[in-house]
């Protein structure tokens, strides 16, 4: 196939492994700039490319340098990105002021799934998804990361959405964006930190094959009505999640100094994230890692198997 993708720069090694049917995996990289502390957020990233190389497909981690939206980034570009004070958080509707002011950005999963589409990439990894805020009856905060997968074909592997957001406001409005939500071997919506969210999933399934299948299909039958992503929930196995009582009481501790301190909009997620890894001495940081590059191998194989199944 021909990528398109005008106005993107996208890495050679991206482009060869899509004309030669390798398969791609995207990765977001607000979770490299705001989402993990330095200094351990480069080598992660770099250990979250390495673990998608390992399993047989090619990363492209996204993000905007200069202005100039990258698919597939550099190493001295990730290393910006990890290490540089002037990288600011882009969702969708920052990359034109982006690329007008030409300043260097991370993407959040609705940017990052954006870019991926435009160069024909379908399967995406991240940790948890944006969602609906606690009090977001009071303060709208609702991530933009749900609009925009009601209508990107994206498959995004990720293991929930964490637990500083209201999950089963989230799942509802996932419903209602005709989002759907795939357990992967599991029949519960995981809870990120935690392999369990106490949330039911309606669809389940046990082979990368099968999720491949159920989206396929998904692209094909819901279209024309919508042309949404699909969700593939990966839960972190309970014997590595994190301990729930001290989980349970740093989420506590960290939405009452979040509200105390007046935090607010695109704020609220890297000051919850960051109270975490400080509080429970490296714990959140160990599962977080943990848990991405299990998503990274996951949507290694989903994409493979969707080159596989595709017509
Ligand atoms: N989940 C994580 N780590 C992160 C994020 C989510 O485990 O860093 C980031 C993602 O980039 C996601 C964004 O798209 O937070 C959501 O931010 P907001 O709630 O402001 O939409
Ligand atoms: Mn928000």
């Amino acid at each position: 196939m021909t990528v398109d993708g005008e106005g993107l720069r996208i890495h050679p090694e991206v482009i060869e492994a899509l004309e030669s049917d390798t398969p791609v995996v995207a990765l977001e990289s607000t979770i490299i700039s705001h989402g993990l502390p330095r200094p351990d957020n480069l080598r992660v990233a770099r250990e979250i490319e390495q673990t998608v190389r390992d399993a047989g497909a090619v990363p492209a981690t996204i993000a905007v340098v200069d202005g100039k939206p990258c698919v597939g980034l550099y190493d001295e570009e990730l290393r910006l990105i990890a290490e540089s004070d002037d990288v600011v958080k882009l969702g969708v509707r920052d990359l034109g002021v982006a690329a007008a002011k030409k300043l260097h950005g991370a993407t959040t999963v609705a940017a990052t799934a954006s870019l991926a589409a435009q160069a024909d990439i379908d399967v995406f990894a991240t940790g948890g998804l944006g969602g609906v805020h606690r009090h977001a009856r009071d303060t709208w905060d609702e991530s933009a990361d749900l609009t925009a997968l009601s209508r990107i074909p994206m498959a995004v592997v990720c293991a929930g959405v964490k637990s500083i957001l209201d999950v089963p406001a989230t799942l509802e409005r996932l419903e209602t964006l005709n989002v759907p939500v795939y357990g992967y071997r599991t029949t519960t919506f995981p809870g990120f930190y935690l392999a369990d969210s106490g949330h039911a999933l309606e669809w389940s399934f046990d082979f990368a094959e099968e999720v491949a299948d159920a989206i396929l299909a998904h692209w094909q039958l819901a279209w024309p009505a919508v042309s949404s992503g699909a969700l593939v929930a990966n839960p972190i196995p309970v014997e590595e999640q994190l301990d729930p009582a001290l989980h349970d009481r740093i989420l506590n501790d960290a939405l009452t100094a979040a509200e105390k301190q007046g935090v607010a909009g695109k704020d609220v997620t890297p000051f919850l994230l960051e109270y975490f890894h400080r509080e429970t001495g490296g714990e959140s940081l160990r599962a977080n890692v943990l848990l991405v590059k299990r998503n990274a191998e996951l949507a290694a194989r989903i994409a493979a198997a969707i080159i596989d199944a595709a017509p």
